[in-house]
């Protein structure tokens, strides 16, 4: 299997965790987002949609990371990232569009750079912008935690699932735009050991992928 990533690609960096809790090996097609790489021809002779990640499995490309996942957890063996129950599997697929529908796009590159250009903001007006869609976001992902109580050690029971594919990459986002995160306990804490989920998630757990 081929990946077409960039490390600082949090959709990318949701592929790379599933790829390594599940014990699959891939080779690493770096498209760099800064210089442009993902909008060349060369890259969307790969994928016309000009997004990473993209998957190459078997000579059939593969795009969009929850697809992705999905289709990983399908053909591929390993330990399963969606439960077996139907009505788990709507929660864990629930959860990871909050982050991948609800928060990502919003604060996807080309969403910063157009708002910065249009209405020419300058970059603590986009950090503000950042900022406030992660707060909406986090706080549905904390409400819907608390109305399903399904959440364990994970986001759903003790079971690392698609759900914390998506969770631990927006954590990291988060961190790193310095948003505060102390008002969702539920979704970033680990209840056991008090550290973040994204700590304990890629280190602790030894599922790496980080950026
Ligand atoms: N819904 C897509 C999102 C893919 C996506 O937007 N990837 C970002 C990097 S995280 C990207 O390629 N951005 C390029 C841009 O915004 O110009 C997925 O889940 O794969």
């Amino acid at each position: 299997m081929k990946l077409y990533t960039f490390f600082r690609s949090s959709a990318s960096f949701r592929v790379r965790i599933a790829l390594n809790h599940k014990g699959l090996k891939y080779e690493h097609a770096g498209v760099s987002l800064p210089k442009g790489e993902h909008l060349e021809a060369g890259y969307k002779s790969v994928n016309a949609q000009g997004l990473v990640p993209a998957l190459e499995d078997g000579g059939r490309l593969l795009t969009q990371s929850l697809a992705i996942m999905e289709y990983l957890d399908e053909v591929h063996p390993g330990p399963k990232l969606l439960p077996a129950d139907p009505i788990d599997r709507a929660y864990v697929r629930a959860f990871s569009q909050i982050i991948a529908c609800e928060i990502h796009p919003l604060n996807n590159l080309r969403t910063r750079k157009y708002i910065s250009k249009t209405y020419k903001l300058d970059e603590e007006g986009v950090n503000t912008w950042y900022r406030h869609w992660i707060a909406e976001g986090f706080q549905m992902m904390e409400s819907f935690l608390a109305q399903e109580r399904k959440h364990g050690k994970y986001c759903f029971r003790d079971q690392i699932t698609m759900a914390d594919c998506c969770l631990v990459p927006q954590v990291f986002n988060a961190i790193l735009y310095k948003c505060d995160l102390k008002p969702y306990p539920a979704v970033t804490l680990n209840p056991q050991n008090n550290r973040t989920r994204s700590d304990w998630c890629a280190v602790g757990e030894g599922v790496t992928g980080e950026p």
